[in-house]
């Protein structure tokens, strides 16, 4: 125990951990590669406030005001196109995904594209693969990365994120993919100064004998009794970090201050394969 950590600030410490760092992931040797300050954190809060201008997300700050009270009770609001929701039906998520892919063309005009950071970076840390969009055999495309709005109490619990362990899908080209990664670019903290509520990577990749426990709630029971070593994320705006979701995962419950607001992609790769799929 005692050197599961992330590697911080750059890429430079990611390279010099490993000389590979996605491999290092898809092992679970490496829990996480945090790149601080990969965005602009300055042009966060004008590119938040155009979105709540377009009525894309809810602007919790009006409470506060005393401004009408929103009757929207979701804890989680998305800008983006997300398989895991709307995978279910195909047909609408590939249409969803494309007016996404519209709306992404002109929402950061006039500011830097931060869906660009982070492609750049993961191009940076998969060396000499090709990272893009995923995409189906006839070429239509997934959502390229999506904005999640976290409201106050919204919480995930410990889990995994995987198209075909978790979600059983076979009918996606992404499903191929061994490893899947996430990419989460803190917009917001729910703490107005400072690193907000921090995500907790466990040393523990999912195999169908922890399922119980992730099921039952109990994982943080079985994480004690079999001395499950864990690391947190303490991300300021502007930070990118990279992690294996199949590693067990959890962000408590956010604050009441404001919204936790990341900018996230799912990541398919295979150590074998020269492309890299990126969706939401
Ligand atoms: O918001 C985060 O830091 C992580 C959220 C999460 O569970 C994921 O992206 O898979
Ligand atoms: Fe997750």
């Amino acid at each position: 125990m005692g050197d599961w950590t992330p590697t911080e600030p750059g890429f430079d410490a990611a390279f010099a951990r490993t000389d590979d760092p996605m491999l290092a992931m898809c092992k679970g040797e490496l829990p996480a590669v945090v790149l601080r300050g990969a965005y602009d954190a300055t042009q966060c809060p004008p590119l938040l406030r155009r979105f709540t201008d377009m009525g894309l997300m809810r602007d919790a700050e009006g409470l506060l005001r005393g401004e009408q009270v929103s009757k929207d009770a979701r804890t989680r609001i998305d800008i983006g196109t997300s398989l895991g929701n709307r995978g279910g039906d195909k047909e609408r998520f590939l249409q969803h995904a494309e007016a996404t892919h519209h709306l992404f063309r002109f929402l950061f005009d006039g500011y830097d594209n931060p869906v660009d950071t982070i492609y750049d970076a993961l191009a940076r840390l998969s060396v000499g693969k090709t990272v893009k969009t995923a995409e189906e055999p006839d070429g239509r495309r997934y959502g390229p990365a999506i904005f999640r709005v976290h409201y106050e109490g919204h919480t995930y619990k410990p889990h995994i994120d995987h198209v075909q362990l978790r979600e059983g899908r076979v009918d996606y080209a992404v499903h191929r993919y061994q490893h899947q990664f996430a990419g989460v670019l803190c917009f917001q903290n729910d703490a107005r100064v400072g690193t907000g509520t921090e995500a907790t990577l466990h040393d523990c990749l999912w195999t169908p004998e922890i399922q119980p426990h992730i099921a039952a709630g109990t994982f943080p029971d079985y994480a004690a009794a079999n001395d499950v070593d864990n690391c947190r994320v303490a991300l300021e705006v502007g930070d990118l970090y990279f992690f294996n979701t199949r590693l067990i995962h959890e962000v408590p419950a956010v604050k009441q201050e404001q919204a936790r607001i990341v900018l996230a992609v799912f990541i398919g790769y295979d150590p074998d394969m020269d492309e890299v799929f990126v969706w939401s």
